[in-house]
């Protein structure tokens, strides 16, 4: 039998066959205790090491002016060759193998617990919190593959800007920073025509219309292929208008994407948490993944919302300037 206890910020979970013949009331308090400990030690752990990957005063201008930036050298080869083994596992399980066969899988995330490190990895997350701020969660991921293609048979490039309508409701298509995507590389597109996502820089201040005039197909003066290694990171606005590129090399091509925003803004995609991931979750993963919030996304109970205290350790100016202005 299972026994559910909770303490102050996370669930343990202790088997025994009945509670008063194998477990006494003492060994379930040191289990506890324990759990504890080893949850602060993680938590002291990441606040440790974020510190060491905080946003730099270039990247912060780089993502402003540009709306984006690459991260080289993210993923350490074995990390890569774990990630990969995952990744071609879904890919033949999922994949169409007709004429088109490509994999584009939202809810990824519930495929493997790999993936759960990546969601608050130690040398990303704190690049997130620092252009986003701390009220965040993962508001949409997905996971490509793309098999090289015949010329006479590309699908063409498809320019747009992330979330659809958001760029018709606001007028003019013109909006704050309220979403970005990371994209983690796992195939090399060092070289052009790999499937390099094409970005135009400075495009996340134009209005909409201004880049509704970019045709499909076309690569425009300003348009620029992201030439990275496996491994390599590349945040983006979500304004940013941008394509996948064609694949015409030998090289299958695959990259994971994960989506934050804030809070207050509706899941992108209708992904289901699963509670198996959600049970295995540290606090932070928690706050990441949690997608049913009611109106603590816009008031946030601090017990939710773990990354504030990360976010004040490692952004203290920014965070008091915030302070200043709300009690939250
Ligand atoms: O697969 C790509 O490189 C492009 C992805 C994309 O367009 C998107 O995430 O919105």
């Amino acid at each position: 039998m299972w026994f559910i206890i909770s303490s102050s910020r996370n669930l343990h979970f202790l088997k025994c066959q009945s509670l008063f013949t194998h477990c006494s009331y003492s060994v379930i308090i040191m289990a506890i205790q324990m759990g504890s400990k080893v949850l602060e030690g993680a938590v002291k752990k990441m606040h440790e090491n974020a510190q060491k990957f905080i946003l730099t005063k270039t990247q912060k201008v780089q993502f402003e002016r540009d709306g984006f930036i690459v991260v080289k050298n993210v993923l350490s080869g074995n990390e890569l060759k774990k990630i990969l083994a995952v990744v071609n596992t879904i890919w033949e399980k999922y994949r169409s193998r007709n004429s088109d066969d490509y994999l584009h899988m939202f809810d990824f995330l519930n495929q493997d617990k790999i993936f759960m490190k990546l969601l608050d990895y130690d040398k990303i997350l704190p690049l997130v919190l620092g252009l986003l701020g701390w009220n965040i969660y993962l508001y949409h991921s997905h996971l490509d593959v793309n098999l090289p293609i015949k010329q006479n048979n590309a699908p063409g490039l498809t320019w747009h800007r992330d979330n659809s309508r958001m760029n018709y409701d606001f007028k003019n298509g013109r909006y704050p920073l309220v979403a970005l995507k990371v994209a983690y590389w796992l195939s090399d597109v060092s070289e052009k025509n790999r499937g390099n996502l094409y970005v135009i820089p400075g495009s996340h201040k134009w209005t909409y219309n201004q880049g509704k005039t970019i045709k499909n197909n076309i690569l425009p003066e300003k348009a620029i292929p992201l030439i990275v290694k496996p491994g390599t990171v590349v945040f983006f606005d979500s304004r940013i208008w941008h394509t996948r590129g064609n694949n015409f090399s030998k090289i299958t091509r695959k990259v994971l994407f994960f989506g934050y925003s804030y809070r207050w803004l509706r899941p992108r995609d209708n992904a289901k948490i699963s509670a198996k991931l959600l049970e295995m979750a540290s606090p932070i993963q928690r706050q990441l993944l949690i997608r049913d919030i009611d109106n603590g996304a816009y008031v946030p109970k601090d017990k939710d919302v773990p990354l504030k205290e990360l976010y004040s350790k490692l952004y203290p100016s920014d965070y008091k300037q915030q302070r200043s202005d709300s009690k939250y």
